[in-house]
């Protein structure tokens, strides 16, 4: 079998890192949409224009793809080797930047400046999240709403008469079928545009849809190894705001079977909230068992704050039902409030967007 180009290209990322020109990086999150979107596109750019030496960073300490059994359980399906992938430890970003390195954004479309210190030139964006406005030079400039950032991407590589190998569209498909759970309507994710795609990458890697999103849903629901910190921290995002940073973990749980687990679940978030230094702290909880289910989990670490925020996001038609009263935490680091989500369609990227107009109206 002939040796597939891809995978020839991955192997090379890491010797030419230091040259790199264009670094096409995802978001913190590095869910197995960032990095997928990332790695595929990074080859595409590598084709086209090779002079720039694209390279693939996956924005978390190498430690961390431990957190995510989905994207070992896919890179090792593709044959990729996670000691040639790139990490955020494994490049000085800044220093690149500072050479003259430019960045493609994937997955995310503003940059946290506490990960990126240097002032950054950005080549292009290929995300599908809310639109900050920002970078507005950058070209492509492709910021639309549809389920997966890997749609957007294998639009782009096919439209721009590149190729998709059976392992880039595994990766591909894998990503698009997981952020859209598995292109179901009620969770209400996926749009016309991902289905077409998601069609042709299966088409691609040969693979049936339901077989392919129930592996790579079982890899992913297996938490066995995971403390209650490394469930908060293998999702965890964080922004600021006028009013101070503020985050919010994604993690795939009910709260209840978490609760079995963790007997002081309020600690454990009061605690990994002031570790790292939010006022704010939101857990979503998805969950699937036998249906599609939100729960979420509101941390702030005072009271007229908590109060407040709650009662904008009642207005937001979340349909949050308070699972118990308040409490506050046994160490009065903050208040917390457990919560039923009624409305499933609203994700960690329809929230976020939510919260920060709440958070900015605050100071005016
Ligand atoms: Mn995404």
């Amino acid at each position: 079998m002939a040796a597939d180009p891809f995978l020839s290209y991955i192997r090379t990322i890491k010797s030419q890192a230091s040259q790199a020109g264009l670094i096409v990086l995802g978001n913190q999150g590095a869910d197995l949409d960032s990095i997928a979107s990332a790695l595929v596109l990074a080859w595409h750019l590598a084709t086209q224009q090779p002079k720039k030496t694209p390279v693939a960073v996956i924005a978390i300490p190498r430690h961390e793809l431990n957190l995510r059994p989905e994207a070992l359980f896919i890179l090792a399906e593709c044959g990729i080797n996670p000691e040639d992938l790139l990490f955020s430890d494994d490049v000085d970003l800044d220093e690149l930047l500072r050479q003259g390195a430019e960045l493609v954004l994937v997955d995310h479309n503003s940059l946290n400046p506490s990960f990126i210190t240097a002032e950054p030139g950005v080549a292009s964006i290929f995300d599908h999240h809310h639109d900050a406005g920002e970078f507005l030079n950058a070209e492509p400039r492709l910021i639309d709403k549809v389920g997966s950032t890997a749609t957007l991407v294998a639009e782009f590589v096919l439209q721009d008469k590149g190729e998709i190998t059976a392992n880039g569209a595994l990766l591909l498909s894998g990503a698009l079928l997981l952020d859209t759970v598995n292109l179901s309507a009620k969770a209400g994710r996926s749009t016309g545009r991902d289905k077409e795609m998601a069609i042709k990458l299966l088409g691609i890697c040969g693979r049936d849809q339901d077989t392919f999103f129930h592996t790579l849903q079982k890899a992913q629901d297996d938490l066995s190894g995971l403390t209650s910190k490394d469930l908060l921290a293998r999702d965890y995002k964080e922004w600021q705001s006028p009013f101070g940073p503020y985050g919010i973990s994604t993690v795939l749980l009910a709260l209840a079977s978490w609760q079995q687990r963790e007997t002081d679940l309020a600690s454990v978030i009061a605690h990994f909230a002031t570790h790292k230094k939010v006022p704010v702290f939101i857990v979503m909880m998805a969950s699937h068992t036998p249906d599609f289910k939100r729960e979420l989990i509101l941390f702030c670490q005072h009271k007229e704050l908590h109060t407040g925020l709650i009662s904008y996001l009642d207005n937001q038609d979340l349909h949050l039902v308070a699972t118990h009263k308040t409490l506050e935490t046994t160490d009065h680091s903050g208040f917390l409030t457990m919560y039923n989500q009624g409305n499933v369609a609203i994700s960690r990227k329809r929230l976020q967007p939510l919260v920060h107009t709440y958070l900015s109206s605050l100071l005016r």
